[in-house]
């Protein structure tokens, strides 16, 4: 395939309000963000994907959007925001934004015009419909609300909203809607940003006539419905091909066959996408499944599109306490993980904190935690009369502040994220985890994803590789190859916390090989040829 920039480049997911915070007002801020980015430069990451930090009421973290061309106030200010790009631009790195352009804020100017009457100009910039037999217009649910309708007292009508009631979506059909779009994505192109990440980028179609669904809990029929593509491929036209901009589409609810539509390069829509198979599917890591996942996106979408790699985000579980052993392999599994998503093909995109490991919390009651989706959801379930406390139980493990808690920079107080009381509660294992620690430690999992980062560099087989796996046979272990022009890489994974032997096939034994990194060998060894077998270490990892 063509090579490209962001073909090769690693992706550092900053969620600025959780990473420093400037001022002592609690909050991360994009002052904060420049304050650290010889960090981000150390680790080596190209490319920097910041989350939403444009005027918004904050019910959902900045995805809920009231100016698209204004930032918020606790993030900083445009003048602030031009230094940022141009201090990532200084260190040759590249910065991506959020792009969340299904649904804006109910405070956006648009949604207080449409609201204001039914013969406003605007009326038509949302989706209104009529109640249906007195009733909501069908049975459908919202991702953060039981039902993903919200009546209007005063024009009579039911707004549509795929997320929480403040965020209505917009009406894609109207042409008007889009041309203010691609005029306000043009407007940060033009500022020198390079690209974005399209936040549920799939959800802007909607289905026509919103007919009952059979089973409503299943929200699949929010996505990927007829019309999507032809947005997509109008935007492109529109704005993306005037500029050497890469986009990376949040997809949920789709596969292989639907995921390709959407970055085929002949198609000119998407670079790549986050898919969510993984996060939706595997709950706990379920190394058979995601070796079956893995293998038909890399069949699906080989030679045609390109892939995004990743196990968490600011959203998802970390990845060491969802899929590794955040006790006592966390050093061994997050360091595991890490060579899994930067050797397996596609953009590996690392989660704030995830370089040093960071994980999980558990904190004491719901007042603890922030997040609108879990909060939402605790009330409908509380309201239902269930134990509040098996209700909060459950919403644990995968509630969104696992990955929110404020970055660890230090054991101090607030751990050093801020001077003043942080918007979130720091996860109480700063004193072991922090980033003052792992830049004082060679073995560091920080120097180890530093390692990672440059042999991509280094080496295009990591890139441009064919992959093949070696190991289906097997329950706990990954194995597999990436070649290219005429060099392989193998790469070994124990994702269990147990020795486990691995055969070797008979075309690999004998072949010269050394190792090039890994979390218990070093490559001390020099070259040596590959024996009939060998034992992997709990939680190890090989290349
Ligand atoms: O997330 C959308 C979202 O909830 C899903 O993509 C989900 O992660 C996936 O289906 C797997 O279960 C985006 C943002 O990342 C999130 O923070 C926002 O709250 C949401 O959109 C609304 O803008």
């Amino acid at each position: 395939m063509k090579k490209t920039w962001w073909k090769e480049a690693v992706v550092y997911q900053v969620y600025w309000r959780s990473f420093y915070d400037s001022n002592g007002d609690g909050v991360g801020d994009l002052q904060g963000v420049i304050e650290k980015l010889d960090y981000i430069e150390k680790l080596g990451a190209d490319v920097i994907w910041l989350n939403p930090f444009y005027e918004s009421p904050d019910r959902d973290n900045g995805y809920d959007i009231s100016d698209y061309e204004a930032v918020m106030k606790q993030a900083g200010t445009m003048e602030t925001f031009n230094t940022l790009l141009e201090e990532i631009h200084k260190r040759g790195m590249k910065v991506i934004l959020d792009l969340v352009v299904n649904h804006t804020s109910d405070q956006h100017s648009w949604f207080l015009e449409s609201k204001s009457s039914k013969n406003n100009p605007k009326r038509d910039w949302y989706i209104w419909k009529d109640a249906k037999n007195g009733e909501k217009p069908n049975n459908w649910r919202s991702y953060f609300e039981p039902s993903p309708w919200t009546w209007d007292e005063a024009t009579g009508q039911y707004y549509f909203h795929s997320f929480a009631v403040e965020q209505p979506d917009l009406n894609w059909k109207n042409e008007e809607v889009r041309n203010e779009i691609y005029r306000m994505m043009r407007s940060w192109l033009d500022k020198g940003i390079d690209g974005f990440r399209m936040d549920v980028i799939n959800l802007l179609a909607k289905q026509e006539g919103f007919p009952d669904a059979e089973d409503p809990d299943h929200i699949s029929y929010l996505a990927d419905n007829p019309g999507i593509h032809n947005y997509l491929q109008e935007m492109n036209r529109e704005v993306l091909s005037h500029y050497d901009a890469m986009t990376v589409g949040e997809i949920p609810f789709v596969t292989p066959e639907t995921g390709l539509l959407y970055v085929d390069e002949s198609r000119n829509e998407l670079n790549t996408l986050f898919h969510f198979q993984i996060a939706d599917e595997m709950p706990v890591m379920d190394l058979p499944k995601y070796k079956t996942i893995q293998q038909s996106w890399y069949d699906g979408l080989q030679g045609k599109g390109w892939n995004s790699q990743f196990l968490n985000n600011h959203d998802h579980t970390r990845q060491v306490t969802r899929y590794g052993n955040d006790q006592e392999y966390r050093v061994e599994s997050a360091k595991l993980l890490a060579t899994m998503l930067h050797t397996l093909p596609g953009m590996p995109y690392v989660y704030q904190g995830e370089e040093i490991g960071m994980t999980g919390v558990r904190f004491d009651s719901i007042e603890d935690y922030e997040d609108i989706a879990m909060k939402n959801k605790y009330k409908e379930e509380v309201e239902k009369g269930r134990d509040p406390q098996e209700v909060f139980e459950s919403l644990l493990l995968l509630s969104r502040d696992n990955s929110r808690t404020p970055m660890q920079w230090h054991e101090g107080e607030q751990a050093g994220f801020t001077t003043g009381k942080p918007w979130i509660k720091v996860n109480p294992n700063k004193k072991d985890i922090n980033v003052k620690q792992a830049l004082k430690d060679p073995d560091s999992i920080f120097y180890y994803y530093q390692q990672l980062i440059s042999l991509r560099k280094e080496h295009p087989v990591m890139v441009y590789g064919d992959f093949e796996d070696l190991s289906q046979d097997y329950e706990t272990l990954y194995v597999y190859t990436r070649s290219f022009e005429g060099h392989s890489w193998l790469i070994l994974l124990n994702h269990s916390n147990e020795e486990q032997p691995y055969k070797f096939e008979e075309r690999c034994i004998g072949r010269p090989v050394h190792c090039l990194l890994g979390n218990y060998d070093r490559g001390e060894n020099g070259l040596f040829n590959l024996p009939h077998s060998i034992s992997l270490k709990p939680y190890e990892a090989r290349i």
